[in-house]
């Protein structure tokens, strides 16, 4: 028997207490409090709930108050791409990114930044070159927005649908391939040098089974992860169209077991039980330890690319759908999650505490760990932390000496400085377990 808190009546747990035996009982889990917005239902397994969010509807009441009750996380759904940001050669443009960036911060939200290189989008100037021209402008593209957004991005979709549909496997035919098929390393080493602190994905549609393209997909990323290219997580954008795939969970954990965390990044699902297939896309996500969050494209069905189709949680009215019901349901019925353990130590003035937040799968982690000063201001930090049974083979954002036993880092130039109560982070890679880190601050 399956109980979710917000379906069934306390007469009902009663009734099922006093008729059913006791071991029955004690299977069932209900959570104390179930959460009523989808951030706060995500956050209960250490995941996230976003939406893509577009700058010219952040005059919109209705829209920013959905936004700011029921996500926890937020794409720009076009401000961010090459014409937005780069409309000329070498003169960037920052002012829709940075409006989203700053609605979310200030509201306590994370961004996921999209995209840095994609065929579609480019701006004239870029459509119109090729070669050794092109792959220069593109790197110094993926540097020069990586570094304007330095330390401010949760994950980067650093590469969007490079792959080609069809049969094969292969790559899609653009003038960035064109340049050579190591351009999605490149791509991916020069965003990691620029912003060592986001995580980077690739992103792509038509990818929401075991098929042909996921499958290339996946064979790029083992490669990438064999040989050391940095790439940390893999974006299914989940366009559906009436039902998610049979194997939607498995095509998610075959990834998943490679080391890369994977999202999902543009979810919005046309015709079909609607409800019913938000539903299974959600615990599907929630199954799968490695499964780090889920991102809508649009808050109501008239903020959808997709004119007509309905394909989001809100009416246009701004009303919840029964498809946002089943969401939620499923994220309060949790799931394994990226675990977060925490340490404390008193830090006083001038002290700080380290926290960490662990992604563990079979064989390797990525630890995120969070520097937070007291009651006044940091001039540098050293956090220490315990590997009983991993080895770190890379680090961002701090100096580092040792890769197992005791480990120390300490700050780089441009995070030693932390205002009193704010915090800043770094983090590392390793194989083996993660666990009992319990990273402890001191003032440096
Ligand atoms: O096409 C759906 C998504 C597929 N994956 C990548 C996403 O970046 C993509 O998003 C869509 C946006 O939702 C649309 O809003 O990307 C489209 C561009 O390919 C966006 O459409 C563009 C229109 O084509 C432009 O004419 C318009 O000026 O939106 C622009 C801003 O409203």
């Amino acid at each position: 028997m399956k109980l979710t808190s917000r379906s069934v009546s306390l007469g009902a747990i009663i009734s099922t207490v006093t008729t059913a035996a006791l071991g029955a009982v004690l299977l069932v889990s209900v959570p104390a409090s179930a959460a009523s917005t989808l951030g706060a239902a995500a956050a209960q397994s250490g995941r996230y709930f976003g939406t893509a969010v577009a700058a010219g509807k952040l005059n919109d009441q209705t829209y920013v108050n959905i936004l700011n009750t029921e996500f926890n996380m937020v794409t720009a759904e076009n401000e961010m791409k090459w014409d937005a940001t780069e409309p000329n050669r070498g003169q960037f443009t920052y002012s829709g990114g940075d409006r989203i960036l700053n609605q979310a911060v200030g509201n306590g939200k994370r961004v996921r930044g999209h995209a840095l290189l994609w065929h579609q989008q480019e701006p004239g100037w870029a459509q119109r070159l090729e070669g050794s021209d092109l792959r220069q402008a593109m790197m110094n593209h993926v540097t020069q927005v990586a570094t304007h957004y330095r330390g401010k991005i949760y994950a980067w979709d650093v590469v969007n649908e490079a792959f080609a549909d069809g049969g094969g496997g292969g790559r899609r035919d653009s003038n960035l391939q064109r340049t050579g098929n190591d351009w999605i390393e490149a791509a991916f080493r020069a965003a990691r040098a620029a912003d060592p602190a986001a995580k980077l994905c690739y992103n792509d549609y038509n990818t929401d089974s075991i098929n042909a393209k996921s499958t290339g997909i996946y064979t790029m990323v083992r490669d990438f992860k064999a040989r050391g290219v940095p790439i940390d997580c893999v974006g299914f954008q989940s366009h559906l169209s009436n039902n998610a795939p049979s194997d939607y969970q498995a095509n998610l954990q075959r990834f998943a077991d490679l080391g890369v965390e994977v999202q999902i990044t543009e979810l919005d699902i046309s015709g079909g039980n609607q409800a019913n297939a938000y539903g299974a896309v959600t615990r599907a996500c929630m199954a799968v330890r490695a499964c780090t969050g889920i991102t809508v494209w649009g808050i109501r069905d008239t903020d959808s690319w997709r004119t007509g189709e309905n394909p989001l949680l809100f009416t246009g009215s701004g009303a919840k759908k029964a498809a946002y019901t089943s969401v939620l349901d499923a994220l309060n019925a949790g799931g394994p999650g990226p675990t977060t353990t925490t340490t404390t130590n008193d830090p006083g003035p001038g002290g700080c505490t380290a926290s960490v937040s662990l992604n563990q799968w079979n064989g390797g982690f990525v630890a995120t760990v969070k520097v937070t000063a007291g009651s006044s201001v940091l001039r540098g930090w050293r956090v220490t932390a315990t590997l009983s049974n991993g080895t770190i083979t890379s680090h961002w954002s701090a100096n580092r000496s040792g890769a197992s036993g005791t480990v120390t880092f300490t700050n780089v130039d441009y995070n030693g400085a932390v205002p009193a109560g704010g915090s800043t982070e770094f983090g590392f890679q390793g194989t083996g377990s993660g666990s009992g880190l319990a990273p402890s601050c001191t003032a440096a």
